[in-house]
């Protein structure tokens, strides 16, 4: 594997596109030919990554067989999106190499990446060290990650944990709303974040309109990260205008 390909790939996209769709595909959701088929379509209408994961997916084997079997048809990197030491397994092209640095669980902060990065070196797996915050709170990642959530009203406690994690070496933050939060995480808080955090700004949870979308962008998000939505039945139509919309074309 070259060295930071997949990083290398993401910021040469950003470069392009101003800013990027990743689709996450929870393994625990979408069964092997649909993923497959989903990963292809929205690869299409101009994804920049698939990401596979969640903190609701544990069953590595089914896990391992999605990525697999998305990687026969995509050019796009798969990410690993992990929520336990369970999300890694082999055949992807990166992994989000996260802390959650807002877990009152030093387990999630960084016993599991211990516990994991024996398998990522092993797998072959390009680390993309990330600093996931979890916002608000009723989530399964806040739930499941014991995270004493970022009210969505204190941007400034985002921007200092962001400006943390940069100052540790990270180069990715996550500003996580959760999947299938009621609302996404506010353009106030992303531009507070953008203003300190010199990184790769990524957003996901509970975004499945243009209007958001555009928000988010606009305040400086780098990529968006969209589950729910497709999950729920959302068209790919739909997504392909959002993708347009958020993409310098
Ligand atoms: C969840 O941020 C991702 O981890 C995506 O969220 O499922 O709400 O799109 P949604």
């Amino acid at each position: 594997m070259t060295r930071n390909k997949v990083e290398t790939f993401l910021k040469s996209e950003l470069k392009k596109k101003n800013a990027l769709l990743f689709v996450l595909i929870d393994s625990e959701v979408s069964n092997l030919k649909s993923s497959s088929k989903l990963a292809q379509d929205v690869e299409k209408i101009g994804a920049s990554a698939i990401l596979v994961g969640g903190s609701s997916a544990t069953d590595q084997l089914e896990m391992a067989q999605i990525v697999k079997e998305i990687k026969k048809g995509i050019k796009i990197p798969i990410i690993l999106f992990p929520g336990n030491v369970t999300g890694v397994v082999p055949e992807a092209d990166g992994i989000l190499f996260s802390s959650l640095m807002n877990s009152e669980n030093p387990y999630f902060i960084t016993q599991a990446q211990a516990l994991s990065a024996p398998n990522v070196l092993k797998f072959g797996l390009e680390p993309l060290p990330t600093a996931y915050l979890v916002i608000g709170e009723g989530t399964s990642a806040w739930f499941v990650g014991s995270a004493r959530g970022i009210p969505f009203n204190k941007p400034k406690i985002a921007a200092a944990y962001s400006l943390a994690a940069q100052f540790l070496g990270m180069r990715f933050v996550y500003l996580e709303a959760g999947s299938g939060a009621k609302s996404s995480v506010t353009p106030e808080m992303v531009k507070t974040v953008r203003k300190m955090f010199n990184g790769f700004l990524i957003v996901g949870g509970g975004i499945k309109n243009i209007q958001t979308a555009l928000e988010l962008v606009k305040a400086g998000a780098d990529a968006l990260v969209i589950g729910t939505f497709l999950e729920k039945g959302g068209s790919i139509k739909k997504l392909k205008e959002i993708a347009k919309a958020i993409q310098r074309t």
